[in-house]
């Protein structure tokens, strides 16, 4: 099939319009805590480790553009001005110094300053400033259990919740639990992982974590939840046949919230089960 120019423009045209529609839906279908349709970029941020990943990752577009941009230029350059065609009697020259130093300087300059920030942010994310709450998940097929160590020692689980269709639930789906990870805003949370099981990963986008729960070993990362709300994150290691049906939820509320939840709480679990008690305690020596 020909197309005329005219035809060509106008499809081209209607990709752009489509290419900006998707765009525009995807940074304004953005809502905190869980993930939009049409959504391309990361979720926004609710924790300074969040901030941090989404300055890095800017920074590194910026960088990757420019290279991309100039190597561009560069074969452009040779395309056209180059070829055998427009430069039938090639040059010789085989050796320029300035230039030799300059692509050899420059790239080391570029690795630098991808490197200092790249170290910062991983020493931000794997350095555990001091807790003010510490709370462990448990990666089981196919669920979480959550216990509070230092809250009254009290574990729960947190199975999916509206698992039938879309129309029944008001509530994203795949993406909610009957019992969430309740935690204050503004504290500094230490958040354990280990599996019950078999591998599993425990993953909260809009915190910027994602660390495996691993049988036999017990799993340290940190947040510090900086807005109230509903933040949802899923299993991040392929752990079995209902490895889509694992969510996590994340509560953050008020202080006073999360002390009436601790007592509501509390005698809502009363059967705690000391063993896992036992092993934070062990593992925290
Ligand atoms: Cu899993």
């Amino acid at each position: 099939m020909k197309m005329s120019k005219g035809q060509i423009g106008r499809q081209v045209l209607g990709l752009a319009v489509f290419g900006i529609a998707v765009i525009a839906a995807g940074s304004a279908a953005a809502e905190l805590g869980q993930p939009a349709p049409w959504e391309f970029r990361l979720q926004p941020s609710a924790s300074p480790v969040m901030e941090h990943i989404e300055w890095f990752h800017n920074w590194l577009l910026v960088i990757i553009t420019a290279i991309a941009l100039f190597v561009l230029a560069l074969l452009i350059t040779v395309m056209v001005r180059f070829n055998a065609r427009s430069n039938p009697t090639p040059s010789r020259t085989t050796h320029n110094t300035l230039i030799e130093v300059a692509w050899t300087l420059i790239p080391v300059l570029i690795l630098v300053g991808i490197a200092v920030p790249s170290f910062r942010l991983l020493f931000l994310q794997l350095d555990l400033p001091k807790a003010d709450l510490t709370v462990k998940a448990t990666g089981k097929q196919w669920y979480w259990s959550y216990a509070y160590p230092d809250n009254g020692k009290f574990e729960f689980d947190s199975l999916l919740a509206c698992d039938e269709s879309r129309n029944k639930c008001e509530q994203p789906r795949l993406l909610a639990v009957d019992n969430e990870l309740v935690v204050p805003v503004n504290k500094i949370v230490r958040v354990q992982t280990t599996g019950a099981d078999v591998i599993h990963s425990f993953a909260v986008p809009a915190f910027g974590i994602k660390i495996d729960a691993i049988p036999g070993r017990l799993n340290e990362t940190w947040f510090k939840a900086t807005q109230t709300g509903k933040f949802r994150g899923q299993c991040s290691e392929l752990c079995g046949k209902d490895h889509a049906f694992m969510p996590i939820v994340v509560h953050v509320v008020t202080d006073q919230e999360f002390t009436a939840w601790v007592q509501d709480a509390k005698k809502k679990y009363a059967a705690a089960k000391t063993d896992t008690f036992a092993s934070v305690a062990g593992a925290a020596q």
